[in-house]
């Protein structure tokens, strides 16, 4: 039997992912604009009780400048207007506008605004504004749950606002200038329990020193990557760009692993450990694990990234 993507992403099916995730989100985005809002402004400040989020970098702030400039010129009124319109993913010049930013950079566009916020420039949400019902249980859900999967959940609610790309037709992607990879003499080399395979291990060291071309060598040509809760991400290009655009400055920090001969002398290998955000830093260590499924000659043909359910997965490593 040869594998297909489809096929593949069934390896290890005993990997229990952090469904919460989705279904937290898919709750959160029944609430209405206001509510959304306030909610991730109460998250905001849940959260900055035990983790602070990092300052973006000077690069996603230039890209955002034009518009965070055009938003302090205005009333609170109009201000609050841009909100929910960016929540309720309306057809305006500035949701069009937020459509084509990386994730990176709408995240850095919200922290300026919550900064803002709290200065006063930028309305508030109104002073004793109620939750519904509804938003109040699913910020309770949200307490209960990992540091983690809590910033998982709060990304989700934030990239999902504005636009919808797929309406757009044709447009360029707004993302950061890429970082020159690291220099070889400052790289690290990760150690991973049960692994040898060069090529695992070659994968988790250029993803840290965002060595892309490198790190985009080990895949095969129609390899395939599948980031949490997503589909995969399928090609050379496509995967490539991916890492360009969302995989700067993260750190990976996996603990142990199996590998196992698979079909057709393919090897599947599932490593489990830490992934560290440059929004958290080592703060928030997410518990992640790596499916990977490599083919006779050790090229990449798959790789599934899952946010695992607790850290009790990540000691599972059986097939
Ligand atoms: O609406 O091996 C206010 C891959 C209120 C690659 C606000 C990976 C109003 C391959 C507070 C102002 C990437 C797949 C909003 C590995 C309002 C690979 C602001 C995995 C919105 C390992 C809100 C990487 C703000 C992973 C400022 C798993 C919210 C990376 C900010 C995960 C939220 C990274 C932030 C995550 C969330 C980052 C900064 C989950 C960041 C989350």
């Amino acid at each position: 039997m040869t594998y297909t993507i489809n096929s593949a992403r069934s390896i290890f099916p005993n990997t229990l992912a952090a469904d919460v995730v989705p279904a937290t989100t898919a709750r959160f985005n029944q609430l209405s604009p206001e509510d959304q809002l306030a909610w991730i402004w109460f998250t905001y400040l849940e959260m900055g009780k035990t983790v602070t989020i990092a300052a973006p970098g000077a690069a996603s702030m230039q890209l955002a400048e034009l518009t965070l400039s055009e938003i302090k010129k205005m009333s609170f009124q109009q201000q609050t207007q841009v909100m929910c319109d960016l929540a309720n993913r309306a057809d305006t010049p500035i949701c069009r506008t937020y459509a084509v930013w990386s994730q990176n950079i709408k995240l850095g566009f919200w922290y300026e605004l919550g900064e803002l916020m709290e200065k006063g420039i930028v309305a508030p949400i109104p002073e004793g504004y109620r939750l519904s019902a509804n938003a109040s249980a699913v910020l309770n859900t949200l307490k209960g749950l990992e540091p983690g999967q809590q910033i998982t959940i709060l990304r989700n609610s934030v990239v999902d606002m504005g636009y919808d790309a797929n309406k757009l037709g044709e447009y360029t992607r707004v993302a950061e200038p890429v970082v020159p990879p690291q220099e070889m003499s400052k790289r690290t080399q990760v150690a991973i329990e049960g692994i040898d395979n060069p090529i695992v291990l070659s994968y988790m060291d250029n993803l840290n020193a965002h060595d892309f071309d490198a790190l985009i060598a080990l895949f095969l040509p129609d390899g395939a990557l599948q980031p949490p809760f997503q589909r995969p991400i399928v090609g050379k290009d496509a995967v490539l760009r991916f890492f360009k655009e969302e995989c700067q400055n993260l750190v990976l920090v996996p603990e142990r692993g199996v590998s196992e001969p698979a079909d057709g002398g393919y090897t599947q290998i599932k490593i489990t450990g830490k992934v560290q955000t440059p929004w958290f830093g080592s703060a928030v260590g997410m518990n992640i694990s790596w499916r990977f499924l490599l083919d006779p000659d050790n090229n990449i043909f798959f790789v599934a990234i899952d946010l695992l359910a607790s850290p009790k997965e990540l000691l599972n490593l059986a097939r």
